[in-house]
């Protein structure tokens, strides 16, 4: 049975799950609890020498970086949300990496300094705010005019892209993130929450804290 360590407020930990759920692979989910730095733990560090979530443990192979755990688990599942062909992989790469320096960084500015360092209490740094705020906003054509073509980032399926995309943009309402300038993105993302794979993982960003 494969291991995945998250934490439920880390959106790159909800990439893998996600991709658990959609590629049917049953995973054990062991929360890591940040609050108390257990990521820094003895224990956890022999997981993942990073110190972050997520990781992931199949036996005696263990595994940290959420997009290096996608790949791994849509490998293992075999099936179609990722590819076996070079070049289709390569594109649906080139996605989840978009999505990784160009959505998700932003929207963790905008969350961390929003919602995260008050909860902490820590200072937040408006300008920070403001860089994900503009970065984004230079960003999000890109995700308006791929998703209006065919409902998914690459072709005409669900693949690690889309759900890189959907994870990316899990804190999206705690993080008061405004989308009115990508309607496109919006109503994808409300129809993406809806399927199994997401049903199964949680109903909404939070939840598992009753938030
Ligand atoms: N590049 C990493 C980022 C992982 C990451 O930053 N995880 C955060 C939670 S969202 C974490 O574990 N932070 C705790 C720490 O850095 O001590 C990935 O995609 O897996």
């Amino acid at each position: 049975m494969i291991t995945l360590y998250f934490h439920p407020l880390s959106n790159p930990s909800l990439y893998p799950l996600f991709v658990a759920s959609a590629a049917g692979l049953e995973v054990e989910r062991q929360s890591i609890d940040l609050s108390v730095q257990e990521q820094k733990s003895d224990s956890f560090l022999k997981v993942n020498p990073f110190g972050r979530v997520p990781a992931l443990v199949d036996g005696d192979f263990a595994l940290g970086e959420s997009a290096s755990i996608a790949r791994y688990l849509a490998r293992t599942s075999g099936g179609d949300i990722y590819s076996e062909d070079i070049r289709e992989a390569a594109l649906i790469d080139q996605w989840v990496d978009f999505v990784a320096h160009h959505i998700r960084v932003n929207v963790a500015r905008i969350n961390y300094n929003r919602f995260i360092a008050p909860m902490i209490g820590v200072e937040p740094d408006q300008a920070s705010v403001d860089l994900g705020i503009r970065l984004l906003g230079e960003n999000l054509p890109h995700l308006e005019v791929a998703l209006d073509h065919d409902g998914h980032l690459h072709g005409e399926r669900l693949t690690l892209a889309d759900l890189a995309l959907v994870a990316a943009f899990e804190p999206e309402k705690v993080a008061q993130i405004d989308l009115s300038a990508a309607p496109v993105t919006t109503a994808w993302l409300k129809k993406m929450r809806q399927q199994d794979w997401y049903t199964n993982v949680h109903s909404h960003y939070g939840a598992e804290l009753g938030l």
